[in-house]
Formats: structure tokens, sequence, C-alpha cells
């Protein structure tokens, strides 16, 4: 296959003003009538054929102006020669057939338990029908669909409806990736809400009947989010009704589709006895995100797939903004630094870097990654710390100002901060150019009241890219005086160049820096720091990040040492974990996160990073060993915690008692290694929320206990399907090491395993992969698992498998035997005949 690169891009020559679809549904053969109006682009001069794209259609018939057209379809769609066109415009009708029973891509229309529904980003629209599927050409729909269903919804505004049938019409000019059509049995959890100029929006989240009782956490996170996008960022929502449809079977999390937007049913269903505080807070984050989309991504989108972080990074920075906004900024920033890590740094580091904006590809639906995602927000981050919070407002008013209707580029949004600010940001746009996470190293010089910090900067080489450029680094920086006190208050260095020193002077004692507070920038920070200056600033430094940023490196390099050399942890680490736990003015979801240990995958990429070859199985033990010392040492403050952290009365899902029950389960899984289980089997009989008894279950499965609460958790919860993707998870992630194959194969036999469902194939395939010494058992014998598993799916769903093959993507990390038993597996792969597009780019690009 081909691999498409950015410098490629031509504008089209024929834009699209009006689209009339009509869809005839039925699960076999649903046709679909198009009547579009095609303009010339006055940009394009010359005569152009007419390009449109199209996979699996079968085509009924086809006329420009009314004649009939003879066209022989490509596998990938038609042409219609530009001797056939009118030049100043015509109108094309066509007439194709499709089967959505039989569309187990899940992209396109397909159908997910008798209910008809879309997915288009990025390019199933082309299984749709024919069209200039691609993001540049922005037009407005009207939509008949024709079919015996009670609920017929697509985008836009209701246009009239009748006994088996409904129209809408979108008034927004829109790319085709944002179309969107459900039909089904479906009922809706409703609401209003009035826009800050008086417009009434109807609010519906559909789902099918019995799950309605689970839909009030949603609305009311639509309705929060409304509010927060007018209030913060001076944005409207623009049609008459909002409509969001919770369906069990989707590749992604969620799809911003104009007004009509389509959610993993795991990201709208909750109750206090279903969901926990973590499904909670995701539900509230990803209705934000698809809503926010309104305006980045939909009124202003992006001009080709290679733009994708123009709307995601901005998304995803804005979600983040409400999340911590609505909750805690400070346990926000950890839990989004803590993914980053995880998920992008892990990417960066390995065979399938790339850039914020990737410059070719092969298949883009491999390029919702981490790095598009999560880098990219952190870059619209960095750029507003650099230019200041006022700046990014008067930006933002700006770029929604200039671009409102159109199909954008990076470089449209650097100009909009460049006009806005009168700043040069050319080296700034090395974040979207060049990939890799860069190393900052710090060097410190005190000499007579003048601190001297040197810091030198380097990135990596990643695939394609052996030689770096030195990036702009904002670096937020503090210093405290030995007794506590803050003696220079945050200021943002800006480091331009490879290296560069900076003074601050008339300093009465040395002080200790806080360094890359609110982490700053997506680097990282390597530096040499004793354990008392790692338990100073995880007692006194006033930046909360850089406060649990202290406690976690220190973990880090204790786990790291035990690891690889067997010590014993100090005493310094326990002591400042105990002054954590005691301290009640610290908010308990804070001392929750810094309670919790790095993860085995944390580990061993900081090994790697250092030099090391990570040993998962050591790691393992090391991590469950530190554990244990730890729970010993902290057993009766841990114990007191546990008590006061109880929440009475009935469940509530806010921040607040959320916490508390963070903190609380985070005590349970320390003191269980301690008392055989007995606390943990306790609280998961008495629980009345899945918060608490999923962390009892995971309690107890950590310490190898646990059987007769699986079995009882699988009698009460076998009839839903998000618990019981918990269920599966929860197994594959906690096995231990050498059993963690033949767990996986047992779960995989079990009934329930439904693996075309991409929830439930997530949960098992991706707990293993979670499970990180059960991964990598040195038998090989999950590897082969995996793989048995992509091979299986491939066929069916490309996209999920492609994604999933990511659980090879470090393999270059560890020690020859792994290595040659993953390559053999992604050799294994790529020999396969009939490889879908998606997978062999992923399995190609993690060979090199
Ligand atoms: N655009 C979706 C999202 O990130 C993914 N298809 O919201
Ligand atoms: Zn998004």
């Amino acid at each position: 296959p081909q691999a498409i690169h950015l410098s490629d891009y031509a504008p089209p020559p024929w834009l699209v003003e009006t689209v009339h679809l009509t869809f005839r549904l039925d699960p076999q053969s649903t046709r679909v009538l198009s009547r579009i109006r095609f303009r010339r682009n006055p940009a394009v001069p010359g005569d152009h054929d007419l390009w449109l794209d199209g996979e699996k259609l079968t085509l009924t018939r086809a006329a420009i102006d009314g004649q009939p057209l003879d066209l022989v379809p490509e596998s990938t769609g038609l042409r219609v020669p530009a001797a056939l066109l009118p030049a100043d415009g015509f109108e094309w009708t066509a007439e194709v057939s499709i089967a959505p029973a039989e569309n187990t891509t899940l992209m396109g229309l397909y159908m997910s338990k008798g209910m008809y529904c879309t997915q288009c980003e990025a390019e199933g629209f082309r299984k749709i029908t024919y069209y200039p599927d691609r993001p540049d050409v922005m037009a407005r729909f009207h939509v008949r669909i024709e079919g015996d269903l009670p609920v017929l919804l697509s985008n836009g505004n209701p246009a009239g409806s009748g006994d088996g049938w409904a129209e809408w019409e979108d008034p927004w000019p829109k790319p085709s990736y944002l179309f969107a059509l459900v039909a089904g049995d479906l009922v809706a959890h409703s609401g209003s809400f009035t826009t800050a100029s008086g417009r009434d929006v109807a609010l519906n989240i559909w789902v099918r009947p019995g799950d309605e009782t689970k839909c009030a956490y949603a609305l009311d996170s639509l309705i929060r989010s409304m509010r927060w996008d007018e209030e913060v960022y001076g944005r409207e929502y623009d049609l008459d009704v909002f409509n969001i449809v919770a369906v069990d079977d989707f590749n992604m999390g969620a799809m911003e589709n104009k007004g009509l937007n389509i959610f993993n049913s795991r990201y709208v269903l909750a109750s206090p006895e279903t969901a926990t505080d973590q499904d909670y807070e995701n539900i509230e984050r990803i209705i934000a995100h698809e809503y926010f989309h309104n305006w980045t991504g939909n009124r202003i989108t992006c001009r080709d797939w290679f733009q994708l972080c123009l709307k995601e990074g901005l998304t995803v920075y804005r979600d983040q903004q409400f999340s911590g906004d609505m909750r805690s900024h400070a346990v926000k920033r950890i839990e989004d630094v803590l993914t980053l890590r995880t998920r992008q740094f892990r990417e960066d580091g390995g065979p399938l870097a790339h850039n914020v904006r990737p410059e070719s590809y092969v298949e883009i639906n491999n390029f919702y990654t981490a790095t598009v995602y999560e880098k990219g927000a952190e870059v619209i981050g960095m750029l507003r710390r650099l230019v200041g919070a006022d700046a990014y407002d008067a930006a933002l008013r700006l770029y929604f100002e200039r671009h409102d209707g159109q199909a954008c580029t990076i470089e449209d949004w650097i100009a909009v901060f460049e006009d806005a600010t009168h700043r040069d940001l050319s080296q700034f746009k090395r974040w979207y150019t060049q990939a890799g996470t860069p190393r900052l190293r710090v060097s410190e010089d005190w000499d007579d009241g003048t601190l001297t910090l040197t810091f030198r900067q380097w990135v990596p080489p990643t695939p394609g890219q052996p030689l770096k450029e030195a990036m702009p680094i904002p670096v937020a920086l503090g210093l405290l005086a030995p007794d506590g006190t803050e003696v220079q208050p945050t200021v943002v260095l800006e480091l331009t160049d490879p290296e560069q020193s900076f003074r601050f002077e008339g300093l009465a004692e040395r002080p200790v820096p806080s360094i890359l507070r609110g982490f700053s920038a997506p680097v990282i920070l390597e530096r040499d720091q004793s354990v008392e200056e790692r338990a100073f600033l995880l007692a006194h430094d006033t930046d909360p990040f850089n406060r649990w940023e202290a406690g976690r490196s220190l973990a880090r390099d204790v786990l790291a040492d035990m690891a690889t050399n067997g010590s014993e942890p100090p005493q310094l680490f326990f002591d400042g974990l105990r002054s954590l736990l005691g301290d009640r003015t610290l908010d308990p979801a804070f001392v929750a996160l810094a309670l919790r240990l790095p993860s085995e995958e944390a580990i061993a990429e900081h090994l790697h990073g250092q030099g090391h070859t990570p040993d998962p199985a050591a790691i393992h033990t090391a991590r469950r060993r530190l554990s244990l010392l730890r729970a010993q040492d902290l057993a009766a403050d841990l114990g007191c915690r546990y008590h006061e952290m109880m929440v009475p009365g009935p469940y509530s899902p806010d921040a607040g008692p959320a916490g508390r029950r963070a903190l609380r389960n985070a005590a349970l899984a320390a003191l269980s290694q301690l008392d055989g289980g007995a606390r943990a089997a306790e609280q998961f009989y008495g629980a009345d929320n899945m918060t608490e008894q999923l962390a009892a279950l995971s309690a107890l499965l950590e310490i190898g206990a646990g059987e007769t609460e699986l079995a009882a958790f699988h009698d009460r919860w076998k009839g839903d399907r998000l618990v019981m993707d918990k269920w599966f998870s929860l197994q594959a992630m906690l096995a231990p090491p050498d059993r963690a194959a033949s767990v996986a194969r047992t779960l995989a036999g079990h009934p329930a395993f439904d693996w075309k469902n991409p929830n439930r194939f997530r949960a098992l395939i991706g707990g293993l992969a979670a499970n990180a010494a059960g991964f990598h058992d040195p038998s090989g014998d999950c590897y082969r698992f995996v793989a048995d598993w992509l091979l299986r799916l491939d066929p069916l769903n490309p996209q999920m498998a492609a994604r999933m093959s990511t659980a090879f993507e470090t393999w270059g990390r560890y020690d020859g035997g792994r290595q040659t038993l993953i390559r053999q597996e992604l050799s294994r792969i790529e020999a396969t005949e009939g490889l879908s597009r998606d997978l062999r780019e992923m399995v190609m690009r993690m060979l090199g």
C-alpha cells in the first residue's frame, strides 16, 4: 500500500455546496441515494476530473445533471473525466447499496444489536456512498432516513418526520467525517439548555430501553460542558438539538459528529452500583471533549489528516482545563502527566515514534495516538505558558473569528498566535515537526549567594529523524530556602539553545530548586538529587505537582535500585510517606496519588532510559516487595486513614468523596498484604457501589486470593456488559506472571468472551498486555497468545487489531531472548496473507 505524504497535499478541484442523502434501511441491502451539488474550486484553475472516494459499494446508477453515466468503479473510488463535467458546476446523483449487517469493521454504516450506527472519522463515509471524502470539502447536508424503527437520527436539526421516515437538516457546512446516522429502538433521557444568547437547545441521551436510568451523569456533564465553553471560551452551541447516542460496539471512545455525538456506551452509562469513580470522571471528560469539538473540530476543522492534532490536541487541552475546573487542578495535572508518561513517552521512545503532526501515513487510523492527542495537548499548554493566559485568550478569539467555517492547518494556528502576540514562533513549531521526548539535564552551581542552573537539552533520534534541533522549552521554576519558605516564586525560563545557564543572585542560603513545576514541558528531566533533597521537596514544595513528583521520582529510583541490585529501600522513603499520610490538610485524592507506586511499565521504561535492560520479573518482585515493606512500616497510619476515609451516606461521584474513596482503597490494597484480605473481603461484600467493590476485588487478586469473590462478582454481574468487561480485564491484569497465559486462555474460552466486541477484546487482550511481568514471561506464551488474537481479529476489525498491536511496541527495551520471541511473532503476523493495511503498517513500523 502507498504511503500518503503531507508534502503531496493538493486542494480539491471540485467543492460541494449541498448534499441530499436518502437512506432506505435494510440490514443486508441498504440503499443510499445521493444528490450532490458540485462547484468549481476557484483556487484550482484548469479542467479536472472528479474523483469520488468509495469502498465496498454496489453502484446501481449514477448521473450528472440527470444524464446517466456508465462508469466502472475502481477498488477505492470513481473517476468522472473532466470532459463530462459542466465547467461551472453540476449535480451528481447516484444510488448505491451496502450491507450494514455484514460490516464488521465498525467503520461506515454498521449494526450493533439491531441498531444502525455510523462511524465516519477518518475515512468511513466512503463506505456509505461515493463522495470526495476529505476534510477540506465542507458542505451542507440534508438527510432522509426511511426505516421501520422508532428512532431515526442524523446531524443538525429535525426537518420533519412521519411513520417510518425522518428528515434532518444540518445548516452548518461540514466535512463528511462528521456525518452520522443512527436508527433503532432507543429511548431518550432528555434535558434542555438555554445558551447565553437565549437559544433553547433540546438535549437527548439515546440508549437502549432499560439503560435510561444510567444517563443522568452524562446529561449533567453535557450541561456543565456547554456552560463552561460559553464562560471560558465564549463559545455557544449552534443548533436546536444536541443528541448523544450510546452504542455497545464502538472502536473508539466517542465521536463528535455534528449535533449527533456517538459514544461507546462505557462513556455514557453509569450508576453507582455499576460504574467506578474513574468511570464517572471519564464520562465527564469525554462528554466535554466531544462537545468542545463543536467549535474546535467541527466549526473549524482540519485541512487534511496530517493536521489531526489541530483539533485533537486543542480539544484534549480544553477538556483537561474543564476537568481541572470541575475537580482539582493539582490532581488533574498529576493524572494527565501519568497518562502522558505511560502512553506517550512509551510511544515516543520506541519504533512507533512520530511527530505531533505526522508527515506520512499508510492508514490514518493508526495515527489516533497518544502523541497526536496527549502530546498535542501538552504543546498547547506550553504555548499558553509562553505567551501568558491573556494573550492565549486573545489568540483563541482571533482563531475563531478568522477561521470559522474553514479547514485549517497547524500553520494557520501558529500564525494566529504570532499575529495576536507579535512573537516569532518559528522555533516553537518544532514541537509539531520533531518527534521524540526531549531530555533535559540540569546541573547546579552555588557560589557566594548566587545559584547558577545550567540546562543541557537533547532529543534522541527517532525513526526517520536521526538528527534533532534544539527545542524551545518553558521551564517553570521556584526556589525554596532550607526552612521550606519560598525565596523565588515560580518563574518561567525559556530555553532555546542546546545549553543555557540562568543565575539567581543575592540568596542568603543555598536554596533547593523546584524545577519543571506543573510539568511545564513534556520532557524527561535528568537530575542528580539526593534522597534528602527529594524528601524535603515532598514535604515543602509549594507546587503540588512537584511535591508529588519528588515522592514519585524517589519511589522510582528506589524501585529501580531494588530491581537491578537487590538493595533495600531507605527509611527516609517511608518517613516521607508517613508525614504525607498524616497531613490532614492535604486533599485525599492527592495523597492517594502520592501513595501509588510507579507501575512496572514505568520502571521498565525508566531503566531502559538509564541504559539498563529491564527484567520484568525482577521489577515485579521489587515492586511487590516495596509495597509489602511499606505496608508494614505504615500499617498503623494506613489503618487509621482507612477508617477515617469511610464515606457515609449515599454515593456521589463528586471529586470530594471520590478522593476519599481513592485514599481508602489505596490503604485497603496495602493493608490486604498484612491481613490476608480480611478487610477487603468485608468491603467487597458490604459495598454498595462499584468503586469500593472493584477495589476490594482487586486488592484480593493482588494477594493471590479472591476466587470466591470473583465467582460472586460474576454471578451478580453476568448480565451487565460493562461490568463484565471489568471482570475480564482485572483477572488478565492481575494474574500471577507465570500463570498469565493460562488465565488469559481460560478467559478467552469463557462463553462471555465476545471477542468481536471491541470493549471485551480490549478488556482481555489489553488487560494482559498491561500485566507487564505476565505478558513478558520468558516462555513467550503471552506473545503468542496476543499475536494469535490479533490475527483472528484483523480480518473483521483491522482498526482494533492494529491498535492492540502496540502491546509489542516496547520490544526493543528487552533482552535478546525476549526480543527474538517478540520479533518472531511480529514477523509471523507480517507474513500472513491478506493482512489488513492497518495491521501491516503497524507491524512493519515496529519491525523497523
Ligand atoms: N475524534 C474522536 C475524538 O477524539 C475520535 N474519533 O473525539
Ligand atoms: Zn477528539
